[in-house]
Order: C-alpha cells, then structure tokens, then sequence
C-alpha cells in the first residue's frame, strides 16, 4: 500500500509538538511525505524542521498563487464599491450573482483560511497517495493504516457523545485530524469548497470557523450533491485530546493537545518518556 502522505502546520507557538509529531510519522511511516505549512516559523526552527526526513515545508506567502481558485474581481468591485461584506443580505445577493464566492484580499489573509489552504497546496504538489491533515498539536503515536481501507472519499474524526454536549451545534466533528483519500482533483474540490464555506459564512469571526464549517458541508447537502463518501472515525481513537489522563496507545492513535494542552510542558515531557520508552 502506498503512503499515506501527512500535512499539519503551525508557528513558532507549535514547533515543539510539530517536531516530535514529524519524529513520529517518520518513525512509523519511514516512506512517507510530511508537508509542513510555515506559518511563522523563526529561521532558527524551519531549519530543524526542514532537516528532518521526508519534510517538505509549504510557503504561506506562496500561497496567494491559489487566489486564483476563488477571487472574483467583478465581485471585489462591487464589495468594495458599496462596502457590502458587512450585511447579511447583501452578501445573499452577492452569493447568488456571483457564486464564484470571491473573497476581497482582506478576508484572504484572515486566519481562518489558513488551514485548507495549506492542505490545498500539499495536495497540488503530492502524488495520488492518500492525505492525513494533523493539527499542529497532534502527536501521531501508531499506525493508523485502517484508516485507508475502506470505501470512502473524505474520513473525519467525530467527537463522543459525551463531548458533542459541550461543542455547540457544529461540534461533531472535531477538524483537527482529517482523511483525504479521493483522488488529488476531488480532494481540491472538498478542500476549497469547504474554504468558500467558512470565509462566506465565518468572514467576520475567527473561532471555530473552520471545524463549524467543516460540520456544516459534512451534514448538509454538500455530499449528496458532490458524490463525496465520507466516513466517521472514533475521536477517542484517531483524535484523543484528555491526554492528561493517560493513554493507551492501541486505544488512543492520535493524541491531540488541543485547549492549550500544547503548552504544557509537564505534560508533554510525560507524553516523549511514554513513546521514547516503549519501543514501536
Ligand atoms: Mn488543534
């Protein structure tokens, strides 16, 4: 089986996770590519990142070269022209007539776009090899080749019943671990569709947009109208945030440090003695 190729991001906040995570995948996946968005990385860190195996660092500044998949001058003109963004309604009408969805260079430089726009800019530069997305706060601690099997376009980690009561109406899925097994073109379908989503719907908001939105294409209409499968993965196994109640790790593949755990330096040294220790 090939790959599968893995993408996360992040700064300088998240090197210390993203480079044990990129040991791990290496360790594992000794074949695979590592993608590795440079959000704000000093020099001093992209260096050490880049020197770690099978990483291959994804620009930012770059990536304005995919504007192209989504502005709309007419629309920008008109954006800018009546200031309409703003409104509700106007933004109604500005989706109807111009459903390329442009978003004007401000919102496309907001944060909330950051995440598939570097999966989408993995995707163009991969080969057909399946796509794992990690959160820069995810540590990858077995191999998760299950997740490949099967029939299915776009996998998603969902949340436990127990947790979905906290995490409001869109908190199924938790977006931080994602599986892109269609092929490259469908893949850049999804990913920019979910793109347009958020920055239509999330343009005045940075919290939560994309994992809202991601929730919102997944159970909505999208996939009936795209032909997309997906399929639902337990979160406790491929996304498992309570890290600091211990893991097992045939029960819990993917630990995700997320609510600031990342910061906990404790925590994480508990986490490198526990995979460092136990040979793989
Ligand atoms: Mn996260």
């Amino acid at each position: 089986m090939n790959g599968p190729n893995f993408v996360t991001y992040g700064d300088s906040n998240y090197f210390g996770i993203m480079e044990i995570n990129i040991k791990q995948i290496n360790k594992l996946y000794p074949n695979s590519k590592i993608f590795v968005g440079d959000v704000g990385l000093t020099t001093e860190e992209r260096k050490r990142i880049k020197k770690l195996k099978n990483v291959v660092i994804i620009d930012l500044d770059k990536i304005r070269e995919l504007r192209q998949y989504f502005y709309n001058p007419k629309r920008a003109f008109y954006e800018k022209l009546f200031k309409l963004r703003k409104y509700k309604c106007a933004r109604f009408f500005l989706n109807r007539f111009f459903p390329m969805k442009c978003i004007s260079d401000i919102i496309y430089k907001h944060l909330i776009s950051v995440k598939p726009l570097v999966i989408i800019k993995s995707v163009l530069i991969s080969d057909e090899t399946p796509l794992i997305f990690m959160d820069g706060d995810t540590i990858l601690i077995n191999k998760i080749d299950e997740l490949l099997s099967g029939n299915f376009d776009i996998g998603v980690t969902v949340r436990s019943k127990e947790d979905q009561k906290t995490c409001g109406k869109y908190g199924k899925i938790n977006a931080g671990v994602i599986i892109l097994k269609c092929k490259n073109n469908r893949k850049i379908n999804f990913l920019t569709d979910w793109l347009r989503k958020m920055l239509i719907e999330y343009a005045n908001e940075v919290s939560l947009a994309e994992q809202d939105a991601l929730n919102k294409i997944i159970y909505g209409k999208y996939l009936d109208k795209t032909n997309l499968k997906f399929k639902e993965f337990d979160g406790e196994i491929y996304n498992y945030s309570k890290v600091e109640k211990g893991f097992d790790r045939s029960k819990n593949k993917v630990l995700h440090l997320k609510s600031g755990r990342f910061k906990d330096k404790e925590l994480i040294e508990k986490i490198k003695k526990e995979i460092y220790n136990d040979k793989l």
